[in-house]
């Protein structure tokens, strides 16, 4: 698949930090030391419905990462899914009378374009679910012959037990895991399974469902682990730097991912740091296309509300904390834009050259965007007032907004 058009990324003066970030499977701050290229695999939409909030707020703290390791001067290797096929997604379209293919490229064109206007870094490879079936296949067929795999029913299940690191990534023990499962599209219940917590490698195919050649297999559809499995493995390979997604998938998704990779290869670990954002709410409740309490990225540009303005509300954030989305923190944003552009409209101010620093530091440090954010206001603050005269000011800020932060002043 495509992705969508890089923003430019200015070079700033001197050289960023090291990124300190929190690793779910650690449960502590790790200072990350990518090589010459750094390696990152972030968990794609499920295409059933437009990028929401909690969405945005997920793909802006990866993107931080990469800002920060762009200001290292490292090149980054980026991929992302698109998870389009699905049984959400085959449930949304059935609903609505759609085509699922057609609901899954319209979601995702949409995605692109919110990416875009939101100037998050496109991912090197962004590859669907769909596409990479042909890759999965023989996957699931050596999990099955070397033991790690076993059929019930048709369906291939993956055995948790065939992996000695099982469990590391979420921490979490077996009851909670078992709920989880329950409630993240796993089937505990189901019996013939030799552990309940087993997912799915390969569901043979369904009436009236999407099938495609899985060669020894039978006809049938990927289980969702195993996609970005597949995908990681064959464009990052093994001990890549950072596996990212929203704190709903640290377990089973990034947990599952993990031991399927480590049983495959024999190699540990998948990913060096699982990385998980926090969640967004509205109403008192996680903002979910299951719940349909969302607020759209694509209906507030619609509106006419400036994406720097919704990513600046989402910077306002650290990404580790759940929070709310309220039209608040949106009017906070606006006005904070409207501060910062009048500040870098000048033609001389403040030095920049510590704010700079104080950007780096703090987004080094576990990607602290919100301080980052007071010490650009901070320095705005002294636009004017014991001001200073330092002619390229103004310019170096907004290039450091950007290059860092993502946003355009
Ligand atoms: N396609 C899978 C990953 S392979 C999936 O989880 N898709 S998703 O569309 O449901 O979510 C996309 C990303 O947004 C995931 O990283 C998910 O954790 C994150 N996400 C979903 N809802 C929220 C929310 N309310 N707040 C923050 N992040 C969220
Ligand atoms: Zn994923």
């Amino acid at each position: 698949m495509h992705a969508w058009p890089a923003s430019e990324v200015p070079a700033l003066p001197g050289k960023g930090r090291d990124l300190r970030i929190h690793d779910t499977a650690t449960g502590g701050l790790v200072t990350l030391d990518p090589g010459p290229v750094a390696r990152i695999y972030v968990c794609g939409i499920t295409p059933y419905d437009a990028t929401h909030m909690g969405h945005a707020a997920t793909y802006n703290a990866f993107d931080l990462v990469q800002r920060v390791w762009l200001d290292t001067k490292r090149q980054v290797h980026y991929v992302q899914n698109v998870t389009d096929v699905d049984d959400p997604l085959l449930e949304r379209a059935n609903r609505d009378g759609k085509d699922w293919v057609e609901l899954a490229e319209g979601e995702t064109a949409l995605f692109r374009e919110d990416m875009t206007a939101l100037r998050l870094l496109p991912p090197k490879h962004y590859i669907g679910a769909v596409e990479a079936i042909p890759g999965i296949v023989p996957l699931v067929e050596r999990l099955r012959d070397m033991g790690a795999a076993y059929e019930l029913e048709g369906d291939i299940y993956f055995s948790v037990e065939s992996d000695a690191h099982f469990g590391e990534v979420s921490g979490l023990d077996t009851a909670a895991m078992k709920l989880l499962s329950a409630e993240r599209g796993g089937d505990p219940e189901r019996v013939g399974k030799k552990n309940p917590l087993d997912p799915m490698l390969w569901m043979a195919a369904r009436d009236g469902e999407p099938s495609w050649d899985g060669g020894s297999l039978g006809r049938g559809r990927p289980g969702w682990h195993i996609e970005c499995v597949a995908i990681a493995l064959d464009h990052l390979g093994m001990g890549f730097d950072v596996q990212g997604g929203g704190s709903d998938l640290a377990f089973p998704h990034h947990e599952m991912g993990a031991s399927h990779a480590q049983a495959l290869t024999g190699e540990y670990p998948f990913a060096k740091a699982y990385v998980h954002a926090g969640m967004v709410g509205l109403d008192g409740a996680k903002m979910s296309k299951s719940k349909g309490n969302l607020v759209f990225v694509s209906q507030l540009r619609r509106d006419g509300v400036d994406p720097a303005a919704i990513r600046l509300a989402l910077l306002a954030h650290h990404y580790r904390a759940d929070w709310e989305w309220t039209d608040a923190v949106l009017a906070e944003a606006v006005e904070r834009l409207g501060r910062w552009r009048a500040a870098v409209s000048r033609p001389d101010g403040p030095s920049a050259e510590a704010l700079v620093e104080e950007i780096r530091e703090a987004l080094a440090n576990d990607l602290d965007a919100p301080a980052a954010l007071a010490a650009v206001d901070r320095w705005a603050a002294r636009q004017g007032a014991d001001g200073g005269a330092d002619e390229g000011a103004p310019g170096v800020v907004s290039r450091a907004v950007d290059a860092l932060l993502g946003v355009a002043l």
